[in-house]
């Protein structure tokens, strides 16, 4: 897969992929992000991207001929399969999502910032908006983050066997079961019987409960989910 991702702070995002599994992803060749400083593309002597909004307010708003210049630059090399604004009054990101993206080849990512973007980009550029969450953010680049790491980590080959995306919580719209690791017991604290029994089909009974009541506890609303 490959990621462009627009941005007018891209050292925001020099680190997050640099590490850990996305770092393994990009060695291994199967995850490619690139980031692109909107500035390049920024008009005058202060290379400008962004303006007073038209009609007053305050917050100032990303300029649409920057923007599109610098996608249009970048359609020239690739043709992608989603360009993507993250925006707080995009589509809620959930995991359903994440696992169709993770099937593209090439996407375009554009971090919003002030008030957000000249609405005629995403009229006429962007075919896809995603928010993380029901809060605001200063910027879109964090948001990048997260949706880039949680498409990397489900590309084949990324994840071995031990760290299988299966098995995530949301996978199958169930929270994941609680997890131990030596010792079995500590300060008198015991891990449960079942789990050091060597009964698998036991153990995985014992897993979907947990997994069930944990869910049915803390996020009841997936429980009720029944689209697709
Ligand atoms: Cl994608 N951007 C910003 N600025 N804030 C957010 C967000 C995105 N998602 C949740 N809050």
């Amino acid at each position: 897969m490959h990621i462009d991702i627009i941005t007018v702070h891209p050292e925001l995002l020099a680190g997050p992929f640099d590490h850990s599994i996305m770092k393994r992803a990009r060695d291994k060749g199967l995850l490619e992000v690139n980031l692109i400083d909107l500035r390049h593309y920024g008009q005058g002597k202060h290379l400008q991207v962004d303006d007073y909004q038209f009609g007053g307010g305050a917050g100032m708003v990303m300029m649409v001929e920057p923007l599109v210049n610098c996608i249009e630059a970048l359609q020239k090399n690739r043709r992608y399969d989603e360009v993507i604004y993250l925006t707080p009054d995009g589509q809620r990101l959930e995991q359903r999502t994440c696992n169709r993206l993770s099937m593209k080849e090439n996407l375009l990512m554009i971090c919003g910032h002030y008030k957000g973007i000249d609405e005629r980009v995403r009229e006429h550029f962007v075919t896809l908006e995603i928010s993380i969450g029901d809060y605001v953010l200063s910027g879109g680049e964090l948001a990048a983050a997260v949706l880039v790491d949680a498409l990397g980590r489900l590309l084949p080959g990324v994840l071995n066997d031990e760290t299988s995306a299966l098995f995530d919580s949301f996978q199958d719209d169930l929270l994941a079961p609680p997890v131990y690791t030596r010792p079995a017991e500590y300060r008198g604290w015991k891990v449960p019987d079942v789990l050091l029994g060597g009964n698998f089909a036991q153990i995985e009974a014992w897993r979907h409960e947990q997994a069930l009541d944990r869910t049915r506890k803390r996020r009841p609303d997936l429980l009720s989910h029944d689209d697709e």
